[in-house]
């Protein structure tokens, strides 16, 4: 049976949307709009939608060769160009749909690299994603020759595909290692700017794509990052200072978006992008709370964190972001529910950012016979000093937490002039410096 849907596009690309629901999928189970937007994301216009439900892939088609025809069919009376189908396929599957149907046929992995391609500015995001596209389309060259000689330009046809037509294997490899050569050059280059800034505080920025994480970074920190009302708008990671209650700074950096069963090779070659996420101190898991998909947005996320490699270990708030567009009622038992258009919920946020940070670092006071500067600065950009007394004597108190262990700060300490003595806290300090002092006595 058809059910396709006759659209009236003519400037975009035609697509014919196939769904198919493997297994135990079926139809509303899942974010059903995100395909369409994905579609729209890569320049394609959604003309005619089919489905099927399949117990397992066909091996040659993916579909069944009947739903093959049926899909040629709706091509030709919808005069479309191109298929999506809404999973991965093997090479060869997507030789014989296109064989079949006369159509362009692109997978969902494909769909990705294609919005990845037309989003990518920055140097690094462009050669990243050249990167993923020639590892995907390596093992598909022959295909992809039959697939741009016979049908030209369009969705996935940006980037290797467009400039290099006559690609062979060997030249693909070659520029496969040209790539990862230079950005492993862009790598070393960050990590040295990375090492500058390592005494800070790491807040990263993680979620599902579109949830609002750099309209957050902007609110917090006053920044111009991209936003847009689609996904993938942010292909870089962006980090700016962002002053606490306490007035200490922390370094938070908004990145890549996360999707359902985010392509492998994305992750791979978007490795140095997403290390904000894997060295951040503290993650901030947004999540569009008006998305009647939250639920599996955040499983999503949980998943796609293991799978770049984040640290289980490391703190996360989760940050229900777009409130202004849900009920005032609904109750948030977990996180904290914000609006970064209405700068509402940013305030407890800062502070949970704050209490964050200080539960995770290693409380201590020292006092120091003397104010000794050199002392000081060491204290000032190794921790967060929460508190200073000079005493009547000329010795100096300091109730500080350190950011990346006591232990490297109290080597420091250990056989210079000025230090006296320290005392290990089990938390951040709650009484006045000359309280705690007394009680050390
Ligand atoms: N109503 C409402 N819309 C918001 C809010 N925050 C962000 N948006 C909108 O959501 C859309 C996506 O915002 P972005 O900040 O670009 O989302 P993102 O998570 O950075 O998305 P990617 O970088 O594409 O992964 C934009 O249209 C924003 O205007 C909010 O608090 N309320
Ligand atoms: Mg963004």
């Amino acid at each position: 049976m058809k059910d396709a849907i006759p659209g009236t596009a003519d400037t975009l690309e035609q697509v014919l949307l196939v769904r198919v629901y493997v297994g135990g999928e079926s139809p509303g189970s899942g974010p059903d709009n995100e395909m369409i937007s994905l579609i729209e994301a890569a320049g394609g216009e959604v003309v005619c939608e089919t489905s099927q439900k399949r117990r397992s892939p066909d091996p040659s088609f993916f579909v069944g060769k009947g739903k093959a025809e049926e899909i040629c069919e709706i091509a030709v009376a919808g005069d479309i160009t191109t298929i999506v189908l809404d999973h991965n396929l093997t090479p060869g599957q997507v030789t014989r749909l296109e064989e079949t149907t006369g159509c362009k046929v692109i997978d969902r992995t494909e769909l990705i690299l294609a919005i990845f391609a037309g989003q990518a500015r920055s140097r690094e995001a462009i050669l990243q994603i050249e990167l993923a596209q020639l590892r995907y389309a390596l093992p598909r060259l022959s295909g992809m020759w039959h697939h741009f000689s016979r049908l030209g330009a369009g969705i996935g046809t940006r980037g290797p595909g467009e400039t290099q037509l006559e690609i062979d294997r060997r030249r693909a490899r070659s520029r496969i290692s040209l790539l990862e050569n230079r950005i492993t050059e862009i790598e070393d280059r960050w990590r040295v700017a990375a090492s500058r800034r390592s005494e800070m505080f790491r807040v990263a920025i993680v979620g599902y794509t579109n949830a609002g994480k750099s309209t957050l970074l902007n609110a917090l920190c006053g920044s111009d990052a991209l936003i847009a009302d689609r996904p993938f708008a942010t292909l870089d990671t962006t980090s700016r200072r962002l002053e606490l209650p306490d007035r200490s700074l922390v370094l938070l950096s908004d990145t890549v978006g996360f999707i359902e069963r985010l392509p492998e090779t994305l992750v791979a070659s978007f490795h140095t992008t997403l290390n904000s996420a894997r060295e951040a101190d503290l993650l901030l898991v947004v999540i569009d709370r008006s998305s009647p998909y939250r639920a599996r947005h955040l499983e999503t996320v949980r998943l796609t964190l293991d799978r770049i490699g984040v640290d289980r270990n490391v703190p996360r708030l989760l940050v229900w972001s777009k409130t202004d567009l849900t009920s005032s009622t609904e109750r948030m038992s977990n996180g904290i529910g914000i609006s970064a258009i209405h700068a509402f919920g940013l305030d407890e946020l800062v502070c949970g950012i704050e209490a964050s940070r200080d539960s995770f670092l290693e409380w201590f006071t020292v006092t120091l016979k003397y104010h000794d500067s050199g002392l000081m600065n060491m204290l000032f950009d190794r921790c967060i000093v929460k508190q200073v007394l000079d005493r009547a004597d000329g010795s100096t108190i300091l109730a500080a937490g350190a950011l990346r262990g006591f232990q490297s700060v109290a080597d420091r300490l250990q056989g210079t002039m000025a230090f006296t003595s320290y005392t290990v806290l089990p938390g951040p300090p709650e009484a006045g410096l000359e309280q705690v002092n007394e009680s050390d006595r």
